[in-house]
Formats: structure tokens, sequence, C-alpha cells
């Protein structure tokens, strides 16, 4: 164990907090913008004791693979993944989005994929790293997928089909139960990417709000990608992508014949064991009934917030399906501008002339009251208002 210079901690750690004092952070409550949060305090703990650990080499930590799989035995519930499926731990939305397209281009050799404008944007570093070409189809005036374009585009190139099931900018979900109908009667893969929406949708249906079934109880449905770092409560970075059939993860596997297990799967060799930990522990503690608890106080803050903007005479991109918000706006750059002035960080969209706000759980009415004087404001000062 090597023994700490307290002199040369202490001024190693004055220089990072000096860093780190430059950051927002979420506890602020001003993060209007992003869709992680300040991880739940047991993910914290779970994180830092499971530091050293590597899941790239399992034998070295049976009891941290334990872990990982009792944490894909968690996802697969919530999903309702079958018996034959399989969960890969990733690191996010883009890795989860990257291997689904990884294992559909080896199932059908093709290159072609067909999704929306609402996809998000690592779906075109996809197309360049795998030379995938897609098909970007315009969206309804509901911002989701077009079923009537989609099947339309339908022929024997395509390789996978995308439903975005909570998207990036609106947090609209796409018709999967009918893209789930079209896809499993063509036999093409049906790519569900529910990196915000997976720890979502599943608590908006038992909470009776009118969203569409997106996960594996619909057949055509072939993998899902969902993100603990985004809904899930926990930290940076950790992802899975649900499988359906878990022989499929066999074309993406290499001999791995120095290492404890014969073959790896997927993009990363080391991986660390501490997020799945930390996100396994925020699973149990929370369970899926203090995940649903969440849902309904964000949508709660979410309805309050559609409420107060509209009061301030501005309308909405769309009526928020889940806790993500587009505030319609001329300029919107200018008032992400005016706003980060007043120390607000929210996120434009210049594609629907809107700014975006995203209701995470930090994010209390009492905040909203705050923040709404200040986009007033914003748009004074621009002439929106
Ligand atoms: N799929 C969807 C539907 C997403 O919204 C995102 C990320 C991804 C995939 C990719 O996920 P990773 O970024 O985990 O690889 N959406 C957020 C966005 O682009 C990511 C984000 C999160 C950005 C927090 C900023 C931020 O502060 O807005």
């Amino acid at each position: 164990m090597a023994s700490i210079n307290k002199k040369k901690e202490k001024k190693i750690f004055k220089e990072l907090v000096s860093f780190q004092q430059r950051d927002f952070c979420f506890s602020s409550g001003h993060i209007l913008g992003s869709m992680c949060t300040q991880p739940h305090p047991i993910a914290r703990e779970a994180y830092i004791q499971f530091l050293e650990t590597n899941l790239g080499d399992p034998e070295l930590c049976p009891g941290t693979k334990e872990i990982e799989s009792r944490f894909i035995a968690f996802i697969s519930k919530l999903l309702h993944a079958p018996k034959t499926s399989e969960g890969q731990i990733v690191s996010g939305g883009t890795e989860g989005n990257i291997t689904a397209m990884w294992i559909a281009k080896q199932l059908s050799r093709k290159k072609e994929v067909i999704l929306s404008e609402n996809a998000h944007f690592s779906f075109q570093k996809i197309a360049s790293l795998m030379n995938m070409k897609p098909i970007e189809l315009p969206l309804t005036s509901e911002y989701i997928m077009d079923i009537t374009k989609m099947k339309k585009e339908i022929h024997k190139g395509i390789a996978a089909v995308i439903g975005i099931a909570g998207s990036t900018e609106l947090g609209t979900i796409d018709p999967i139960p009918e893209l789930s109908d079209i896809c499993s009667d063509e036999h093409i893969f049906l790519h569900v990417d529910a990196a915000f929406g997976g720890f979502v949708i599943p608590f908006l249906r038992e909470l009776h709000y009118n969203v569409p079934q997106f996960d594996f109880k619909l057949k055509g449905v072939s993998t899902i990608s969902i993100d603990s770092h985004k809904m899930g409560y926990s930290a940076i970075p950790l992802g899975t992508l649900m499988i359906r059939q878990k022989h499929w993860l066999e074309s993406i596997s290499v001999e791995s014949p120095y290492i404890s297990c014969e073959k790896q799967a997927g993009i990363l060799g080391t991986r660390s064991g501490a997020p799945v930990a930390a996100a396994y522990a925020v699973t149990q503690y929370l369970g899926f009934q203090g995940y649903k608890s969440m849902v309904e106080s964000c949508m709660n803050v979410t309805n309050y917030t559609k409420k107060r903007l509209e009061e301030l005479g501005l309308s909405l991109v769309i009526r928020p399906t889940m806790n993500i918000v587009g505030v319609k706006l001329k300029k919107p750059g200018q008032i992400v501008k005016k706003l980060s002035e007043k120390g607000w960080r929210v996120n434009k969209v210049e594609r629907l002339s809107c700014i975006r706000l995203v209701l995470m759980s930090q994010i209390t009415k009492k905040i909203i009251d705050e923040f709404i004087p200040s986009l007033k404001k914003a748009c004074e000062e621009v002439g929106e208002l």
C-alpha cells in the first residue's frame, strides 16, 4: 500500500477543488438542461467501494460479477425481458446504441438503418464508425416516427429500425407497438433507444399516463438500451443493452485467450465494476416503488412548469410526454445566453426553435418559482415577451 505524503496530498486536493469550484453542480438546482443528476448517496458510497474492480476480467471479481448479474436481472424484470435474453453492461446510451447496431449488422449482414429526425446524434457516429447508412424520416406533427413513411422505406437492405422511447429533445415516444408488428412481420431487427425513457415509461404506465408499450412484451423488439446514469439516479458511466436472444452476443464476441473468460463480447475490455455496484445499490434501495415515486414527483414538477410557462404567455412545442419540456421561442440561442448570464444552464434546440427543460429529481417547484422570473426577464431582454 502506497503511503501518502499528507503535505503533497493537501496541495493536490487544494488544486483539484479550485478547478471543481468552476463546475456547475446539480445540487445548485440551476442545471435545467441535463439528463443526468447528482447520483443517489447510496450510489456514491458503492462506487468508491468498488473502485479497483475490473469486470473485463470477471474471474478476478466473482462477487462483483454476481452484482452485475443481479443488476441485469432487475433491468430484465423492469423491461419484461424473456428468459432467452441477456444484458450487456455499457457506458451509456451511445455505447448501447453502437452495440445494438453492431449486433444488427452482424446478424443481417446489411447496412441500412431506418430512424427518424428525433434519433440521438449517436446514430450519426454509428453510421460513420460502422459504415452504415441511416435513412432519416421526417417526424409527424406529434414529433414521432411516421409509420406510413417508415413502411415505404422497408426493403431488402435494411439492417435495423430504430424506435425512440423518450427522445432527447422532447421526450416523445415513437409508436413502438406498430414498429414491433411491422418488424416482426418483416423479420427486421428493432432496436428501442430508451436511454432516457427506460426508467420513466414503465412507471408512467403504472401511474396511468397514456404512453405506449415499448418493451419486450412486444414480440418485435430485439434490443433496448436503458441508462442508469440518466433517470436511473446513479453514477456516470452506466447503461444496459438488453438483448432478446443471449446467443446474439456471439456475433459480437471475440476469443480472449489470456484472460479468465474464453470469449469477450462488446466494445470494452477493461471496465470498472464501480458504476455497476452503484447502479445495483440504487435499484435495491429504491426498488420499483421508489422509482415510481420519483417519476411521479418529476411529473408533478413537469406539469407545474407547464402551467407556470403558460401563465407567462409562452407555449410548449408539444404537451410533455415525460419530464422534458420544449418551450417555443423565436430566439432560443439568445435566451439560453441570457439565462446563462443569470446562472441557469438550459439547452437550446435550434431545429425546433425551442429551449429544452429536463425536470430531473433535483428540480423542485420552488426552483421553478425561481426560474420563471429569470426566464421572463431573459425573454423581455431579447424582445420575446
Ligand atoms: N439516446 C438518447 C435518447 C439520449 O438522450 C442520449 C443522450 C443518448 C442516447 C446517448 O447517451 P450517452 O450520452 O449516455 O452516451 N442524451 C443526452 C443529450 O445528448 C446526454 C446528455 C446528458 C447531455 C447530460 C448533456 C448532459 O448534461 O442531451
